[in-house]
Parts: C-alpha cells; sequence; structure tokens
C-alpha cells in the first residue's frame, strides 16, 4: 500500500536518540504538531503533515518501498537497510535531501582494552558482534580481512567478556560505553549523522511544494544554528 492520501507522511522514531531533535527540528520549521504518546499517527495542526512513529529500524523500510514520504533516520540504519536489500537482490531507490545535524556518532571495532592492538589485520578470522552485519562486511572487504559476525541486537558490548566474541563493532559518541565495559575503540568504520530521505517515485505538485518549502525551512534552521 503506498500514500495516496492528501496528506504529507513523514516516518520518525517514536522514542530514542533521535525523537527529540526530530520533534524539535518539525517545531523549528513552523509544524505545529498534536503529540498523543499512545498514537502510532500523529497530525500537524496547521500543514497537510502527518507523523507515522516507528521503531528507527523500519524507517528505511517504509521509504524505500514508499510508504511513507519522507523519514528521519540516522545514515548508518539507512545504509545498513540498503546493503541488506541489495545483498538480498532487491533494487532500493530513495532520494536523500539532506544530512542533518544531530545524531552523530562513529561505528567502530574495539577490543578488550588489555589486547595489544597493530593493524585491522589483527581482526583476521575473527568473530566479531554487532548490529550491523552489512556495514561491518563492506568494511572488512575494502580492507581484505576474512572474520565472522554475531549478530547481537542489544547488548554488543558485553559479547567479549561473555566469551561469544572476540571483539564488537558498535556505535560509539563519547566512549563512555566501551570503556564501562573495558574496551578499547581501534577502528572507526563509519561516521554517521541523521539524514533526511525522500521515497523515489514522485510525488504530486502540492506534495513536492511542501517538501521544498520544508527543506528550505530545515536549511535556514541549521545555518542560524551554525
Ligand atoms: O527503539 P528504536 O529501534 O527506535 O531505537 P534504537 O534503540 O535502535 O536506537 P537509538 O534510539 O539508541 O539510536 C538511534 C540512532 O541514534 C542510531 O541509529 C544512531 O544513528 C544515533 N546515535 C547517536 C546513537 C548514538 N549516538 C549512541 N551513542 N545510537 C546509539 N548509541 C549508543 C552506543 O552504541 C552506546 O551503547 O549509545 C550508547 C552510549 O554511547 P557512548 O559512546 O556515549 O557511551
Ligand atoms: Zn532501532
Amino acid at each position: 500500500m503506498t500514500n495516496s492520501n492528501n496528506r504529507l507522511r513523514i516516518a520518525l522514531q517514536k522514542k530514542g536518540r533521535l525523537s527529540k531533535d526530530c520533534n524539535e527540528l518539525l517545531k523549528q520549521c513552523g509544524v505545529k504538531i498534536t503529540w498523543n504518546e499512545q498514537r502510532l499517527i500523529a497530525y500537524s495542526e496547521n500543514l497537510p503533515i502527518e507523523i507515522l512513529r516507528v521503531r528507527d529500524d523500519d524507517i528505511p523500510g517504509l521509504v524505500f518501498d514508499g510508504v511513507v514520504d519522507l523519514g528521519i533516520i540516522g545514515e548508518n540504519v539507512l545504509e545498513e537497510e540498503e546493503l541488506g536489500r541489495i545483498a538480498g537482490g532487491e533494487k532500493v531507490e530513495y532520494k536523500k535531501l539532506r544530512t542533518l545535524d544531530f545524531g552523530g556518532c562513529r561505528l567502530s571495532l574495539a577490543i578488550d582494552r588489555d589486547q595489544p592492538y597493530h593493524s585491522v589485520q589483527d581482526f583476521n578470522n575473527a568473530l566479531i558482534a554487532t548490529s550491523y552485519p552489512n556495514l561491518l562486511k563492506r568494511y572488512m572487504k575494502e580492507q581484505g580481512v576474512p572474520f565472522k559476525s554475531i549478530l547481537l541486537n542489544g547488548s554488543v558490548e558485553v559479547a567479549p567478556s561473555a566469551g561469544i566474541a572476540h571483539a564488537i563493532c558498535d556505535l560509539v559518541s563519547s566512549g563512555a560505553t566501551l570503556e564501562a565495559n573495558g574496551l578499547k575503540e581501534v577502528e572507526v568504520i563509519y561516521q554517521s549523522k541523521a539524514c533526511l530521505i525522500q521515497r523515489a517515485e514522485p510525488l504530486d505538485g502540492d506534495k513536492q511544494q511542501l517538501v521544498d518549502k520544508l527543506l528550505t525551512r530545515i536549511q535556514g534552521v541549521q545555518q542560524a544554528a551554525e
């Protein structure tokens, strides 16, 4: 089912690290929303916009499949989903409208703090726990290092001490979580920020005009913040 009603449909993370900044950005762009904690969909009071509030992992697919018109998502999640679909033989299409100035983090390889480290070759045949197997695979392929990954969707940082992996590949911002788990960051494999994406299939004229207006406002808000 594609979005055929006359409201511009935007997918945002319901609850998590991106939600506050997304809501703030909409507000700064003059989009007034009545939020209801319980509801999946929220409506704008002053513009023909509706917000679909979902898990961040669902946002790329909703945009790729044209179920929503726009989405705000971490580039890490976006590219991981894209690589996964491509690996599954699917064609992936969307437009990246803008990188946003929040949600910044990096995807890094980390090992036991006491273990010596020389280069990425140290990961030769290592067992690496991660929630981002496709981004990790792409990086290791570029580096020419064979390895094995274990998919964990949470508690990745405890995998080495629990004896289930030699190393991890996980998101880092301050580094405090790695530190607290006795790990050290040894390679940054991907730098990420939140971004605004649009479905590939063209929108009708009114909706595209609204998207263009929003984009101009976002540019204004972000320039003012620089
Ligand atoms: O429930 P839902 O599936 O929607 O959310 P989620 O739990 O999958 O994601 P969430 O809300 O944790 O993160 C959403 C997005 O925020 C990520 O996909 C990244 O694009 C971005 N982001 C920015 C981060 C971080 N910074 C970050 N620090 N995502 C996760 N972290 C983790 C990090 O891995 C560590 O475990 O936060 C912890 C604290 O990090 P340190 O380095 O400051 O200790
Ligand atoms: Zn998630």
